[in-house]
């Protein structure tokens, strides 16, 4: 027994013990984790150059890499399934892994492979060739892959180049942006969805297109108008964005295909996948990337129908666009970007809850399937591969992003493995086929490389977010947000003490965006910039009961607001 007058002491340093205890035990299990990140962010580095090695052995400088007979595909005039009819017969291919991997050869730190690659693209690439390309597929890897590249080779503090950088990723991707411009002179202003890229658009081109087709070339052609100073590429995407929101029904939703000689609706059902995905995406991030108050609005309200009338728990079905009424009630591999985009808005339960529900289905099959029957509980009898989609591991980069929880890092390591062990062939990284028997398809696609190693890694380490802010393009292609892209905010609405980072040539606004959902910016040297509108919310977690709990933006210095979930975020309701 301790004396009465000793028990203070005692309790003191009780107290202190457990204290000592449990801070050693939170910094274990932080430095544990730590660890882990850093073991599987080499895991994934590891993966990127087995898919790159062997892409640049065996199919470089064609398209795409067939990992099974180690020989290539031209797939950039395949992509949406068409042959390649129009290209001529010594037609070298556009070796588009490359340049879908010019950011993840940045982001990993590989700048010498990164250089290489540039100057060997700025010596052979060429676009004056006899070939049909997809119009969407062609903006959101060729030439977002290029402007992207050439924004990180022309920001000289991160010394990208040992020689000198002439802007050669720039006037490539300008040549092609030319190319783009005759697809968006139809009477509409609705770009056609197949042009040559010598030739224009075909005699009896197919007049059909998708949502996403018109909707998701406004990041990649306005970013292009931004560094060129040439208005007619953002102005056309723009146009056709604009005929396309004129085109939604009274319910505020769209459909998935229509003509873009008449501007009327083919497939009037649709839902946030195959088909329209990206153009959500992108009303979004355009108003992160220029600042514009329209891409807000718009997006705020599409937002609002797909909530209204495509949920279902946590779950996204799809519905007729003149009636809201349900229509396929199916899980798609490709809705799985859905919650990495509600974590942009700070809407992180309803994030959350979708997210874990795909993940839940990845476990189940070791995969996602494509197409999955909510109605039978079944996969889709015709669409049971996986191309080695990025979405799932894109969602459980941003919800780390926006949450720390570690659940995140061990979701990443399941798909990390699951990859590894299925996917990973002696040449490359396969499709799998048939997800029920796990069969492999000779394709390894650009995007493996452009996004799902690129988000996985970035799960494991995101010090390249760490500095700027970047928009991330639908196939992964990071644009750096810039003050001078921005449309400048009425005088009132600016406050006078605004944070301005040095960067050359220009200053640029510290924003938080890609970080999510205030933070402040920590610079490498250790500096603390805090934004100065920025007020923080009430609660940390960002949890709110009343608008009253939520602060201000600090990208837009709009005020946030209560979700529906409980969550501070910018929304209007
Ligand atoms: C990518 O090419 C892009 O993410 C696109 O928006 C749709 N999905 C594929 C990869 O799954």
């Amino acid at each position: 027994m301790f004396h009465r007058d000793h028990s203070p002491c005692l309790f003191l340093l009780l107290l202190l013990l457990s204290t000592l205890c449990i801070s050693s035990i939170s910094h274990s299990q932080q430095s544990t984790w730590a660890s882990k990140k850093m073991r599987m962010r080499e895991k994934v580095r590891t993966m990127f150059y087995h898919a790159y090695d062997n892409y640049m052995t065996y199919a470089f400088p064609h398209d795409e890499l067939k990992p099974l007979s180690k020989t290539y595909t031209d797939s950039l005039s395949e992509l949406g399934n068409l042959k390649l009819e129009h290209l001529p017969q010594d037609y070298n291919g556009s070796a588009l892994t490359l340049i879908e991997s010019l950011s993840s050869l940045v982001i990993m730190g590989n700048n010498t492979e990164f250089e290489k690659a540039v100057l060997w693209l700025s010596e052979n690439l060429k676009f004056d060739v006899d070939a049909r390309i997809n119009l969407f597929e062609c903006n959101i890897r060729v030439l977002g892959g290029l402007v992207s590249a050439h924004l990180l080779a022309s920001d000289s503090s991160k010394k990208l180049f040992q020689g000198t950088y002439n802007n050669q990723l720039l006037f490539l991707a300008e040549d092609l942006g030319k190319r783009f411009l005759p697809a968006f002179d139809t009477p509409t202003g609705l770009p056609y969805a197949w042009i040559n890229l010598k030739y224009g658009v075909m005699e009896n081109e197919t007049t059909e297109t998708s949502t996403s087709g018109c909707g998701s070339l406004i990041l990649e052609m306005g970013a292009l108008s931004k560094v060129t100073g040439d208005p007619r590429y953002e102005s056309a995407a723009l146009r056709a964005l604009r005929k396309l929101w004129s085109m939604q029904s009274s319910l505020r939703l769209f459909g998935t295909t229509l003509d873009v000689e008449t501007g009327e609706w083919i497939e009037f059902s649709s839902g946030i996948g195959a088909g329209v995905d990206s153009f959500y995406e992108y009303l979004l991030k355009a108003h992160i990337l220029f600042g514009k108050e329209d891409f807000w609005r718009m997006f705020h309200s599409a937002y609002v129908a797909v909530q209204k009338y495509f949920r279902h728990g946590p779950w996204y079905h799809e519905a007729d666009m003149r009636t809201g009424k349900a229509t396929y009630w199916q899980l798609t591999s490709l809705q799985a970007f859905w919650p990495g985009l509600q974590v942009l808005i700070g809407d992180i339960t309803a994030a959350n809850s979708s997210h874990r529900e795909f993940f839940h289905v990845w476990k189940r099959f070791g995969v996602l399937p494509e197409r999955y029957l909510l109605d039978h509980r079944m996969i889709h009898p015709t669409e049971k591969y996986y191309p080695l989609r990025p979405e799932l591991a894109e969602s459980t980069f941003y919800l780390y992003q926006a949450t720390k929880d570690p659940w995140y890092i061990e979701v990443g390591e399941t798909i990390v493995n699951s990859l590894n062990l299925y996917t990973k062939i002696e040449g490359g990284f396969a499709s799998v086929k048939d997800v029920t028997t796990m069969q492999l398809e000779d394709h390894q696609h650009s995007f493996f490389l452009a996004e799902t190693c690129k988000y996985l890694y970035l799960l494991f380490d995101d010090s390249f977010v760490h500095e700027t802010n970047y928009v991330f393009t639908t196939e992964g292609h990071p644009l750096p947000v810039l003050s001078a892209w921005h449309e400048k905010l009425p005088e009132t609405y600016i406050p006078t003490n605004w944070t301005f980072m040095k960067r050359q040539p220009e200053a640029s606004r510290i924003s938080s965006m890609s970080l999510q959902v205030c933070p402040a910016i920590t610079l490498k040297s250790g500096q603390h910039i805090e934004s100065a509108c920025h007020i923080p919310d009430a609660r940390s977690d960002y949890r709110c009961l009343t608008d009253e709990d939520c602060g201000v933006d600090s990208t837009t210095c709009a005020r946030r607001s209560c979700s529906m979930a409980g969550y501070c975020g910018l929304w209007i309701f």
